[in-house]
């Protein structure tokens, strides 16, 4: 029986150690909500991959604030004993997936401190580190991606992944792949082609790429279907699945090969282990997406990374390519590209006060 007590919703920024550029725009900085949950037993934290503005997908920092203080969290305090497996359909709320992956993450984490249990260990992983990939966000010029990669590859990332867009494509990835012609190397165009561009793709398709991710709108299954039989390189989907029944559908419809796992944008933890059950099932390797997280979310992804099913190196980077101070003890990269999945009881890290409170711009608390 678990007693919520109150639900502490918190803005923060922190600057990012260089701009992130992909097709929807520059990030400079990483602003994001976390949840804080107090409970009779123990407190938890989780944190909202969504962003300032709704360009990934609908959601949106103010509107998922909205979500969890006018809907979510009252809620969630209404009912008697809440479990996290209950947050999906909390209150009758649709969609709002983001929001509602945060306060799941935030009630795990209480429930399994009070436990002395790892959520890696709930969650079902079977690997104690696992490898690292970079996401390279689109460079001011070809001379400063190539530069950048090779950055990356002397501090031991065992794939890298080239953000593409309309023109800034072909040519750049040829580039990469003529100075390191043997490096695990995928792009990821975040929705921004038609198919009307498949000759980018049949051009990228010479190139030896582990996968293509997301080439097409994230509302068009079919289109990434007629893509991906036209070409060699796997097609691996980000946006568009935001649940496992959008996996099945997607692997049933030929439409990828490979998908990218982020909790958040499925809603959840436990839906995320749903996603990487269908892709078990169905012979689709899988593998853990990033958004930029702090320490807190990046805890989160290396357990859901730790699970059997993930065969391909994660967007799991550690602290210092994103930040100069990140918000829990960094995330370092050890051996081989890999990076310890935490142990301790939930997530395994929790913010620095001092750190917490610099990064702070609002904060609000929600008691019962
Ligand atoms: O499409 O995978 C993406 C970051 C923000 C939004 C979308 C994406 C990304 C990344 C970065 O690629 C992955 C990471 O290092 O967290
Ligand atoms: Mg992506």
């Amino acid at each position: 029986m678990t007693r919520v007590v109150a639900v502490e919703l918190r803005l923060v920024g922190l600057p990012l150690v260089r701009p992130f550029r992909t097709s929807f725009g520059e990030e400079r900085e990483k602003e994001c909500i976390l949840v804080r949950v107090e409970t009779d037993r123990a407190e938890g934290w989780g944190e909202c991959v969504a962003g300032p503005r709704p360009d990934f997908s609908g959601e949106f920092n103010e509107a998922a604030w909205l979500a969890l203080r006018d809907h979510l969290v009252p809620a969630l305090l209404a009912a008697p004993d809440p479990r996290p497996e209950d947050v999906r359909s909390l209150g009758g709320v649709r969609g709002n997936r983001m929001a509602k992956a945060a306060l799941e993450m935030a009630l795990l984490d209480a429930e399994l401190r009070a436990e002395g249990r790892s959520l890696a260990a709930f969650l079902g992983a079977t690997k104690e580190r696992v490898p690292c990939g970079v996401s390279v966000g689109i460079a001011g010029s070809l001379e400063e991606l190539v530069e950048q990669v090779a950055g990356y590859l002397a501090e031991g990332y065992v794939r890298v992944k080239l953000k593409i867009e309309p023109g800034l494509d072909v040519e750049r990835v040829r580039a990469v792949r003529g100075s390191f012609p043997d490096v695990p190397l995928s792009v990821d165009a975040n929705a921004a082609y038609t198919l009307a561009d498949a000759g980018v793709f049949e051009a990228l398709d010479e190139l030896g790429l582990l996968m293509i991710e997301q080439p097409l709108s994230h509302e068009d299954l079919v289109d990434h279907a007629e893509l991906q039989r036209r070409l060699a390189t796997p097609i691996c989907l980000d946006e568009s699945i935001r649940s496992a029944a959008d996996a099945r559908a997607a692997i049933a419809l030929g439409a990828c090969r490979i998908v990218n796992v982020k909790q958040g944008r499925v809603g959840g933890l436990l839906e995320a282990v749903r996603v990487h059950d269908v892709g078990r099932r169905e012979g689709v390797p899988v593998w853990c997406g990033g958004m930029l997280e702090t320490g807190i979310g990046r805890a989160a992804n290396l357990a859901l990374a730790a699970l059997p099913g993930f065969t391909l190196p994660g967007d799991t980077s550690a602290s210092g390519r994103y930040f100069a101070e990140d918000l829990t003890e960094p995330f370092v990269l050890g051996e081989g590209g890999t990076m310890a999945v935490p142990t301790g009881p939930g997530l395994g890290v929790e913010p620095r006060p001092e750190r917490l409170a610099a990064c702070t711009r609002r904060v609000e608390r929600i008691p019962r």
